[in-house]
Order: structure tokens, then sequence, then C-alpha cells
């Protein structure tokens, strides 16, 4: 095997990356001031007395997300107009200057508190650029304000899952310019919440680099340096070291991870790709998109696209002015958990015979890909770049979903396989595709088949596979 590809197969994930890749699913939440002024950006001038909540219940939030099958929620603590949903002690523009409560009330706690009872794991939006904030601008000074503001959030409130920093910046020709000491800020969560990713500016997980809920065909999570660096830097205005390659590599481009795309590509990092969209066409609420709640099929075709396509989904559902999510919205998410279960909860292959053309051992048999645990999976030796896993059924089935995983702990490895079943004596092929990584959902027409095989045909190194899930 080429050198370059020994490298990309020793690639792996850090312990909080496995982990927040398995939550899979989880909630967004945009609620803040812009919910009370039905905006998107806030300009930071706004009142405080406007943020007041009529009937706020974040057990609400964390029952229709839980309902949808989410495992997490993140919630807007600060979005850009500046206003905190904690009562900070560094600023006065926060829920301490608001009716709601009296200015008693600290809605992050409740947040987080509703989902620690409810199950669901939570993580903080926080956005670097602020528009009220009056030392914006003054970037030491700034610096040392979200610093204390990120310190306030990440040791007051529990477990954090996630710290997801927006590269938004508005500031238009005559704005004030900061510059942000991301360093600081990583430091500062690597230090309190050494579990919770960072992500989108940050090093932990990416953006997929669309807001529409698209996914690229192959997601690679093995992925040049370079791309994870020009992240950090939201204003994109600051030096990297290669700045010739970095000219050659965006988030948006469609080829991350090929054998091409990283022959030449320098440093190669773990860095996944998260899809984020929202429920409605706003990320804030707006009672004139009640009824733009996107359909149960638009919401299953991006979860098949992303959580399907080696990708977490993070869809936002933005509270209302009372507080609590819209019934249109918490219905969709309860029918959308229901089709989900309905889809994948029974796998047909759970008592199937299954051989592979070979096992490194008995420890990494092909039984193992009926396993739920991650943990268990099949491998061949090293160097055994292609091999078929076949699934013998005890009747033949009817099914149009096969459901795939590779055991990421040992990176992220297949490039090609196809699916075949048998009918008649004669394989005939019924889907082929290139990467897998965490998760690879295959939709195609309905077959009624006993024998169905999964020919891996270019891989780095070896294959893994830790589940083979047949759905119909
Ligand atoms: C963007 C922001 O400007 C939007 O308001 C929203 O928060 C979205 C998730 O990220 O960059």
């Amino acid at each position: 095997m080429d050198r370059y590809l020994e490298d990309a197969a020793r690639v792996r994930p850090s312990e909080r990356q496995l982990a927040w890749q398995q939550l899979e699913f989880y909630a967004f939440v945009h609620f803040g001031m812009n919910t009370f002024t039905n905006q998107e950006w806030g300009t930071g001038a706004e009142d405080p007395k406007l943020f007041n909540p009529s009937a706020f219940d974040a057990r609400q939030w964390v029952a229709a997300c839980r309902s949808a099958g989410m495992k997490g929620l993140i919630l807007t603590c600060k979005h850009h107009d500046g206003f905190c949903l904690w009562p900070s002690q560094l600023t006065n523009h926060c829920v301490r200057r608001s009716p709601w409560k009296h200015g008693a009330g600290d809605l992050v706690r409740e947040v987080a508190d509703a989902c620690r009872e409810g199950g669901l794991k939570f993580g903080v939006y926080i956005s670097p650029w602020d528009r009220h904030e009056p030392c914006y601008g003054d970037s030491p000074a700034y610096n040392r304000l979200f610093v204390g503001q990120l310190e306030e959030l990440l040791s007051s409130y529990g477990p954090v899952f996630c710290v997801w920093f927006d590269g938004a910046c508005g500031e238009g020709p005559n704005g004030k310019r900061q510059v942000y000491d991301w360093d600081a800020y990583y430091a500062t969560i690597r230090r309190l919440q050494p579990e919770a990713v960072i992500s989108v500016c940050g090093p932990d997980t990416r953006w997929c680099g669309n807001e529409a809920g698209h996914c690229r065909r192959n997601e690679w999570s093995v992925v040049p340096a370079l791309l994870r660096d020009i992240e950090k830097i939201a204003d994109k205005s600051q030096k990297l070291d290669d700045g010739e390659f970095s000219k050659r590599i965006t988030s948006a481009d469609e080829d991350l991870g090929s054998r091409e795309a990283i022959r030449d590509a320098g440093p190669l990092v773990w860095y996944p790709a998260e899809v984020n969209t929202s429920i409605r066409p706003g990320w804030f609420y707006h009672p004139e998109q009640d009824g733009q709640v996107r359909s149960l099929g638009e919401l299953l075709e991006i979860y098949g696209q992303s959580v399907g396509g080696n990708a977490t989904f993070l869809l936002n559902v933005p509270p209302d002015t009372r507080g609590q999510f819209h019934e249109n919205d918490a219905a969709r998410l309860s029918e959308l958990g229901n089709a989900l279960r309905a889809a994948f909860e029974v796998n047909l292959a759970a008592n199937a015979t299954i051989t592979a053309t070979e096992s490194l051992d008995e420890e990494h048999g092909p039984q193992n890909v009926i396993s739920r645990d991650a943990n268990v999976f099949w491998r061949p030796h090293d160097g055994t770049e292609c091999a078929d896993i076949i699934l013998h059924f005890a009747e033949e089935l009817r099914f149009d979903t096969v459901v795939l995983m590779e055991h990421i702990a040992s990176s992220q490895r297949l490039e090609h396989f196809t699916l075949a079943c048998k009918k008649a004596g004669q394989w005939l092929t019924i889907f082929s595709g290139d990467t897998v990584g965490y998760k690879r959902i295959c939709r195609f027409e309905a077959r009624r088949a006993d024998t169905l095989r999964l020919r891996i045909e270019a891989s780095r190194g070896y294959p893994t596979l830790a589940f083979f899930g047949v759905h119909g």
C-alpha cells in the first residue's frame, strides 16, 4: 500500500469525536432576543425588556426532541446580538435585565437541567461575533470577556457535549474588527469540559458546507489538516502556513478525502462532518412560517443523507414567544421519530448465517456484524483490501434498505462496495457506493431474496464492518 494511504488509515477519532458521532441526531435550538423581535440577526441595541417568554417550558422541548429520536440539544446561549440567556456577571445585556421571572431566571440552567433529567446531552452555542458588547473590536479586552463567558457557561451547568462556534461575522467595511483568540477559547474548553467537541470553527467537527441539509455523496472523516485550520479563521483574512494549498481547499469543495484529494495534501486529521439545517426557513421562530415546517419526507431524506452518509444531523427547532416548540414542529418531530423507529428498529438480518471470504481471527468473525455493540466488528488480515460478506437468510425476505457501519475507531477505510442479491442462482447488483464511514444507509428498489452479498472492492489496508442492517 502507498505510504500516504497507510498514513490515512492511521488517522483515528478521539474519544470525544467518537462519542459525538454516536449521538447521530440532535437538536439545535435558536431562542433569544430575535424570537421577540421577529428577526434573524439582532443589532445588539434591543431592549432586554423585550425578552419575556410567556410559558417557557424546557421539558416540552426535551420531550419533543426525544420523540424524534434525538440524543442531544444545543442551545443558542448567546447569538450575534449579544443577549445572554444566563445571568452573566460580565454583561448586563442578559436575562437579569428582562421581565422574565422578574430578572431572576436562568434559561441556560433550566434547559441544561431538563436535558439531564430527560436523558439528552446538552451543548452550548455561543457566538464569538457580538454586536452589543462595547469592547468588541478591542481584541484583547473582548477576548478576555469571551473567555470569561465561556468559563461561566462551562463551569456552572454540568457536562457539555459540544461547544458550537459560528463562523458568521457580518461586520461591513466600517465595522469593528476583532481578532479572535481561538487558542485561548479552545484551551478554556479543554480545561473545563475535556469531553466536549468544539464544532465548526473548531478542531473536532466540521461544517458540511451548507445550511440546506445537503451532504456530499462521499463524506470523508480523514481530511487534510489545512481544512481544519481554515475553519478556525472565521474572517479568513489571517495567514495560513500554506497559502497555496489553502486556496485549493475549502469546506465547500465536493471531494475532501479521496485518494486524489489527500495524496499531496500534507498532514491528515480526523475531522468529521455535521449537517445543520432548520425545520423551518428561519433559524429563529417567525409566526408567518408556521405553515412552512419541513415535511416528513424532506426530513427523512436529510436524515438518510446525513446520518446515513457519515455525518451527524443537527436539526434546528426554534421555540415561539411562549418559549415552547410550536404544535406543528412538535407533531412533525414525533412523526419523524415514529418513521425512524419503524424503518430501523428491527434488523431482518438478525438471524442470518453470515460468512466472509476471510476473517482476521475468531474474535473478528463475520457474525459480529449483526451485533449492536460498536466495539464488536469483522475485519480480514492486513493487506486484504477486497472481501465479501454474505448473509444467508432462513427464508426469502423483502427489503429495500441496507445499513452499513465501519468500525471507525479503526479509521475510515472503505472506498468502494456493491450490494447484490441472489435470484434463481444469479447475482443481481442492487446498489453500489464508495464511502461508508460511521454509517451508510443504502436505499434501493424493494427486493426479495434469501442471500445478500456485500462486496468490498477497495479499501485502505483492510476494511472493517461493525454493523450490517437489512430493513424493509
Ligand atoms: C449562522 C448564523 O448567522 C445564523 O444566525 C445561525 O445561527 C446559523 C446556525 O449560523 O452562521
